[in-house]
């Protein structure tokens, strides 16, 4: 059937679920011979972006680097699952933007878990280190995130199992012809 690469923008506070949902979805695709690579901090902040921190401009220069390297995996045909932080709208603004200039389909995922429930999973203990003062900067304690105004979809992940979100995901791609 039809396939067109794409990219999905995961975007949420640290533990909102990103990586999660993002490892599940490229599972289930690559499962059905659909090519999908997911881009997170693992295989990203530790190679190409290792010399870039948190800083409101490294942030900025991780989010464009990283727009550059989706629109790259889109044009290959590929299903790119992008997932940070992205706290800045005009960055993910600039990432639809490179994609749609380019001919390519581009998904803005909100990950709109709330705070609470993000810190109470405190997935690495990061939380708890920026609520006592150990790490500056941190997104949701003292530094800012800026919710899109416009995605194309937005799952809460405090309210649904991970097969449920990768299920909208799925309807979401099929809905708009990728998959
Ligand atoms: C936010 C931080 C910070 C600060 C380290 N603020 O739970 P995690 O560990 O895996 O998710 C966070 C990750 C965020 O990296 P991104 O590249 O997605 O961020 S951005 O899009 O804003 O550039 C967290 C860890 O890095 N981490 N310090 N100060 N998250
Ligand atoms: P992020 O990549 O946004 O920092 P994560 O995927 O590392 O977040 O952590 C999310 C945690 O929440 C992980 O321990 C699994 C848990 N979780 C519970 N229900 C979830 C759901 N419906 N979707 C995603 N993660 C969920």
């Amino acid at each position: 059937g039809k396939f067109t690469g794409c990219t999905v923008w995961f975007t949420g506070l640290s533990g909102s679920g990103k990586t999660t949902i993002s490892f599940a979805v490229e599972n289930l695709l690559c499962s059905q011979g659909l090519p999908s690579y997911g881009l997170d901090g693992d295989n990203i902040r530790t190679g190409l972006n290792k010399n870039l921190g948190f800083s409101p401009n490294d942030r900025e220069e991780n989010i464009r680097r990283i727009s550059e390297v989706s629109k790259l995996f889109a044009d290959s045909g590929m299903v790119c699952l992008a997932s940070f932080i992205s706290p800045y709208a005009k960055d993910r603004e600039r990432a639809r933007e490179i994609h749609v200039e380019s001919g390519l389909k581009f998904f803005e995922v909100y990950l709109s878990t709330p705070l609470e429930v993000c810190e109470n999973r405190d997935v690495k203990g990061l939380y708890k280190k920026a609520r006592d003062g150990q790490i500056k900067g941190f997104t949701g304690i003292d530094s800012a995130y800026e919710p899109p105004s416009n995605p194309s979809l937005v799952l809460d992940t405090s309210k649904f199992t991970v097969p449920e979100c990768v299920e909208k995901i799925i309807d979401l791609l099929t809905a708009n012809d990728v998959i």
